[in-house]
């Protein structure tokens, strides 16, 4: 990693604590890597697979300088850092910027405040995220400490998700032919897919451990398209934090992570027999959590290794996951996540709404001339919010916003769905399947206190929707099954500890309330954050207009954005 920090003395000597801005070099380029007995060009930074840990203290700032030399246009987000009044660094391509073209450079701040944990970041743009990608580690600040006692060592677990063909043909294949997008190949733990698969056993990632010593976990789900299951054979797992927001510790035998969410987790080294070597290697591992019926979902494996220090090599144990389709564990465990709540990390949560929006959100299809497309019925798959399926535009909406350049975008982006009927409904007419296709936003007044409920449909098909949104994290106040009923559901809410989550998991065939105040202006996106929906358009953006004074105003744009 190629870091150069320096120590920017910005505190009176009253002030024992100071602010960080350390510099990272970012190296778009291709490299060839081996995996499933195939090598490959894959885009990476800086020749790494996964990419470089970005190392940060809570309120630091981090300069990243993205030199592209490689043939694709790019960009990067901080997924998870509010960036507060600062979209210009945010990320994705044509919403809060025009994309790094070859040859060229773009230096991001990134601005922490609150969040405190682990965080990832990755392209914005294509397919590109499934190799540029990375963690993101915000330690406590200098003189706090975690509110756990303090671990060994930290190991961060990035989940990622491997084609053995080219990521950006497999995008590019599904968008023309209207099909759904090729299959992956295997699931990776720190870039390899581990002993399950051919090739790999070579490769398989090892974290050694110390008996009777405590490790955190800082695991990512990097994946493109598919939730995970995760567990470590012959111990529990104690789960102490989730999207840089400490929880209520709890203990359990796996975990369920959707792509762009992050989970801290305890493990104790508590199991070796010295005794008996067979008991001294154990397999860590995931699959996917594949929520939707008759769904294809790659139903690969991937694994890699906790060894004890100095024990022999004998075939580890295996781990038990849940079934692919097993959402009562899924929905169990994601309903633990409670946020910690105490003097030291107290939370805010919104107890009275100014503006409530409720979204559906749906897969698609649009109708093909001739039904001359390989998605349902001849026709190309899609995906929507309220019934609009967004199109990206031409220049970023960030930069028509800021400029007030007419014509990129329209507001007209609903506050409920634009028609009411059994959402999740089985044999639902066809006649609803077809959504509009627009750029539209929501613009919001600053300080606005927001209630949004999420509430999957049963439209193609149900399944579960890890919704993200930029700029903000939010409380999770409230999840079900069903059609959300805004006069019996509110009663249930958790308006006490509610997890604080920048990516929420929106049930198959129910719904999720999450609770934020619009204190962050700027020019912030929203989508599934299962690649082929976003790609699909379940996507929307939310304008968070100016308050009063200089702390509640968009910081100008830095010299150098890239131009479309
Ligand atoms: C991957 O596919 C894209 C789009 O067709 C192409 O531009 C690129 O060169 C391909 N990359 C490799 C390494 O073949
Ligand atoms: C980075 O881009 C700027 C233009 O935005 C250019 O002046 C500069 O030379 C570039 N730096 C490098 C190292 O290419
Ligand atoms: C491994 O390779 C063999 C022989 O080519 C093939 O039959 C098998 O399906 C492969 N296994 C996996 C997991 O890819
Ligand atoms: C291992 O065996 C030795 C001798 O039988 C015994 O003294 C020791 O307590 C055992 N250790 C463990 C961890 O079981
Ligand atoms: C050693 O551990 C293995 C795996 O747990 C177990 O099957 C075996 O019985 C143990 N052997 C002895 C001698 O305790
Ligand atoms: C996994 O999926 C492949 C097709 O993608 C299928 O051929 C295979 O039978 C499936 N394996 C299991 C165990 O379900
Ligand atoms: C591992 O073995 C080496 C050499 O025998 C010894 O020095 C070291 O203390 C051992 N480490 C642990 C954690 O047992
Ligand atoms: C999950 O799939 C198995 C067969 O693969 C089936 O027996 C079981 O009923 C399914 N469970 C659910 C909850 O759909
Ligand atoms: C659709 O089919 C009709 C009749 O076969 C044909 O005349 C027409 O050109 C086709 N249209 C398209 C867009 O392929
Ligand atoms: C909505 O559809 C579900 C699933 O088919 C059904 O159980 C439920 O009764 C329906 N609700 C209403 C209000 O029709
Ligand atoms: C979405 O809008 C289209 C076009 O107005 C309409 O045909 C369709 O029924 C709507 N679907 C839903 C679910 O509102
Ligand atoms: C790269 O970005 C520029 C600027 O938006 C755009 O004109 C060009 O078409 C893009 N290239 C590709 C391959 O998408
Ligand atoms: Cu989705």
């Amino acid at each position: 990693m190629q870091l150069f920090g320096f120590v920017v003395l910005c505190g009176l000597l009253a002030f024992p604590v100071l602010a960080m801005t350390r510099h990272y070099d970012f190296v778009i380029k291709e490299a060839s890597y081996t995996r499933l007995c195939h090598t490959k060009k894959i885009l990476t930074v800086n020749g790494q697979f996964p990419g470089p840990t970005i190392e940060a203290e809570k309120g630091d700032t981090i300069l990243v300088r993205v030199h592209n030399l490689a043939g694709y246009n790019i960009t990067i987000h901080w997924h998870g850092v509010e960036q507060p009044r600062n979209p210009w660094s945010d990320g994705p391509e044509y919403i809060t910027q025009c994309p790094i073209q070859p040859g060229t450079n773009f230096t991001y701040t990134i601005l922490f405040s609150e969040e405190e944990g682990t965080l990832w970041w990755h392209a914005h743009s294509d397919w590109n995220r499934a190799t540029v990608h990375g963690a993101i580690i915000v330690h406590p600040r200098r003189g706090t400490t975690y509110p756990f006692p303090k671990p060994y060592k930290e190991i961060p677990i990035i989940l990622g998700e491997w084609w053995t063909a080219n990521v950006s043909e497999v995008i590019e294949d599904a968008l023309r032919t209207g099909g759904g997008p090729k299959l992956s190949d295997a699931f990776t733990i720190n870039g390899q897919p581990g002993d399950l698969y051919n090739c790999s056993k070579s490769g398989t990632f090892k974290a050694l451990v110390e008996y009777g010593k405590t490790y955190l976990l800082r695991v990512v789900n990097a994946a493109l398209n598919e939730e995970l299951f995760f567990a470590i054979a012959g111990h529990q797992l104690t789960v102490v934090g989730t999207d840089a927001s400490y929880t209520k510790p709890f203990t359990t035998e796996f975990i369920m992570i959707t792509p762009g969410q992050t989970m801290d987790l305890l493990l104790e080294a508590n199991q070796q027999s010295v005794n008996n070597s067979t008991n001294n290697r154990y397999y860590m591992a995931a699959s996917a959590y594949a929520s939707a019926n008759g769904v294809a979902s790659d139903n690969t494996t991937t694994t890699a290794i906790i060894e004890y220090i100095n024990s022999s090599t004998t075939r580890p144990q295996f781990p038990s996951l849940p079934a692919s389709n097993d959402t009562d564990s899924a929905t169990k465990f994601t309903a633990k996540l409670r946020s910690l709540a105490s003097k030291d990390h107290p939370i805010h949560v919104p107890q009275t709404i100014d503006e409530r929006i409720i979204i559906t959100i749906a897969v698609n299809e649009i109708l093909c001339p001739n039904h001359s497309c390989q998605g349902p019925d001849g026709n190309r798959l899609a995906a929507s919010l309220n019934n609009i399926s967004f199109v990206a535009p031409r220049i970023d909406v960030l930069e028509a916003y800021y400029r007030d350049i007419h014509g990129v975008y329209g507001t007209g982006f609903p506050s409920e769905p634009p028609f009411y009927f059994n959402f999740t409904g089985d044999n639902l007419p066809k006649s609803l399947l077809f959504p509009k296709t627009a750029t539209e936003v929501r613009v919001l007044e600053y300080n606005t206190s927001v209630e949004m409920v999420l509430q999957g449909t049963n439209l193609l098909a149900g399944l579960n929707h890890p919704i993200h949104l930029h700029g903000y994290s939010f409380y999770v106040v409230g999840r079900g099954f069903g059609n959300y009923d805004k006069d019996k559901d509110p009663a249930k809410y958790n308006l006490v500890d509610p997890p604080f989550e920048n990516t929420v998991t929106v049930p198959k065939n129910g719904w999720a309330a999450i609770r934020f105040r619009a204190t962050n202006p700027g020019v912030w996106f929203m989508h599934c954050h299962l690649e082929r929906h976003l790609s699909w358009g379940m996507d929307t953006v939310f304008i968070v207009k100016n308050g009063v004074g200089p702390q509640a105003r968009l910081l100008p744009p830095p010299p150098n954005m890239p131009p479309c």
